[in-house]
């Protein structure tokens, strides 16, 4: 066996990510319809707001604003923004279709012809700079119609819908687009369905039974998708996209070990095993029967599930967790989103995401070895509060080493044996956070000049990290 010194394979697909609703702006124009990204305000407490009372899914402009609603405004500036991505060299960008500029309402029989001119324009304006799209079909933004009638993914006429959507843009964009994913980070769902899966539960609900059932919508869906894909594009790769953080025990006590194992299978593995093994897996039916969760099954739903599986697994990543069995209160670190007990040996974010590249590592070999199908690190990097100098330079250091870092543990998995296709780091250009509605919360090797009260002009700056990243991918990951 021959070992190249080379650290990253050949055709690496080195790139940025993005998602439609954080970047495009736009939102009532094209004839787009609403979707959830567009009623949520912006704010920390975002995620939660539509379990208070009177939350009604219409837009609220007195009471709030609304960042999405312009984001970067990449809808009328995308030109200038993938000129800047083909400068520092990439050779995938990573985005989102918007249900919405599509069908705006969710329900319509025919797609939309202006939000599908959009894509093709952007599609268009990226092969020109030989740049490949890796497209996301749904990224947190439900059609607010499809919430309001339906109940997003609670209801199952919501994939004939999603079918209906999958197969216009796999049939417009079947010349444009080589790679494709099905839900952005299905499994956050456990955290926050609000985002993937269009609705949250109610107090006093059944949350397992509400959520596993559409889960299960959703893995049928995302089959139907592959099918579709394979009858129209049968050279394209479908991935699913999990959101990926390894779980440690916070020691060595058995029983905090086997409390973290059994969060990692519900959490990291539960989706990718559906998707990427074709069945529901014997630790989740024991889940489902200690919580009283009943799926409703259709005749052929398994078999589907079976036969489409996916050809890779998209992940994210930025953190891992640290679990014990009974936590109280007090040791528990939100880290926003995903809940655990700190990590003595790791610093978190201002955010408080853990930093931890080794992680990455860790997550890319438990992964590979599990499931043995290439893996994509589709979105990783550091949320942090940049600050243009009076220079007008950005000195973004720490954001540097911790994608450096990042780098490194990528390199190390691949000599470990893992089948990694590529990286696209998050917000390659700053945008609007997901779980904070935020601009200051900046990723960007290319800064907005956009700020948390709406003010700025939308003008675009080179990052320190611009520089730095366009060094990585024309040494394709050896000059770090
Ligand atoms: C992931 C989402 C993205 C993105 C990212 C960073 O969960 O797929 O949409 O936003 O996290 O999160 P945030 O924007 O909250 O910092």
């Amino acid at each position: 066996m021959s070992v190249s010194n080379k650290r990253f394979p050949e055709g690496f697909l080195w790139g940025g990510a993005t998602a439609a609703n954080q970047i495009e702006g736009g939102f009532d124009e094209g004839n787009k319809g609403l979707n959830i990204a567009d009623v949520l305000p912006g704010g920390k407490g975002r995620l939660k707001v539509v379990n208070e009372p009177g939350f009604n899914y219409e837009i609220d402009h007195e009471k709030h604003r609304y960042p999405n609603h312009e984001a970067i405004d990449f809808y009328h500036r995308y030109k200038e923004d993938i000129a800047l991505f083909a400068e520092m060299g990439f050779k995938v960008f990573r985005m989102s279709i918007a249900w919405t500029r599509i069908f705006p309402n969710g329900t319509e029989l025919e797609p939309n012809e202006e939000g599908l001119a959009f894509y093709d324009r952007v599609f268009d304006e990226l092969h020109k700079h030989g740049i490949e799209p890796v497209v996301t079909i749904s990224h947190y933004e439900m059609p607010v119609n499809l919430t309001k009638e339906y109940g997003g993914w609670r209801s199952r006429d919501v994939i004939a819908f999603f079918e209906r959507y999958a197969r216009a843009i796999l049939n417009r964009y079947k010349d444009k687009v080589k790679y494709w994913m099905t839900f952005n980070e299905i499994n956050s769902a456990m955290h926050f369905p609000i985002m993937s899966m269009g609705f949250t539960t109610k107090e006093g609900e059944h949350h397992y039974q509400a959520i596993f059932q559409a889960f299960h919508h959703q893995f049928v869906a995302s089959s139907l998708a592959v099918k579709a894909c394979r009858e129209i594009i049968p050279d394209a790769e479908i991935g699913c996209m999990i959101l990926a953080a390894p779980v440690y025990s916070y020691d060595s006590n058995p029983e905090n070990v086997m409390h973290a194992l059994q969060k990692e299978q519900m959490f990291n593995y539960f989706c990718a095993d559906v998707h990427v093994r074709g069945e529901y897996p014997a630790y989740a039916q024991r889940f489902f029967k200690e919580h009283d969760v009943k799926l409703e099954l259709h005749d052929g739903d398994i078999e589907l599930i079976k036969e489409f599986t996916v050809d890779y697994i998209g992940f994210s990543y930025y953190m891992s967790i640290t679990e014990k069995k009974d936590k109280k209160p007090e040791e528990i670190i939100a880290g926003n989103v995903l809940e655990g007990v700190k990590n003595p040996f790791l610093q978190a974010s201002d955010w408080g995401w853990e930093i931890d590249p080794t992680g990455l590592r860790i997550i890319l070999n438990k992964l590979y070895y599990r499931y043995q199908v290439p893996l994509f690190v589709v979105e990783n990097g550091l949320g942090a509060n940049d600050k243009v100098e009076e220079d007008g330079s950005i000195n973004d250091d720490y954001r540097i080493d911790y994608l450096r870092s990042h780098v490194e543990a990528m390199a190390e998995a691949i000599e470990d044996g893992v089948d990694l296709m590529g990286y696209t780091s998050w917000g390659c250009i700053d945008l609007v956070s997901m779980s904070t509605g935020e601009y200051s919360k900046r990723y960007g090797f290319i800064y907005v000049d956009k700020h948390d009260d709406g003010s700025g002009t939308l003008e675009r700056k080179k990052k320190k990290s611009f520089h730095w990243y366009k060094k990585v991918i024309a040494s394709n990951g050896e000059n770090l």
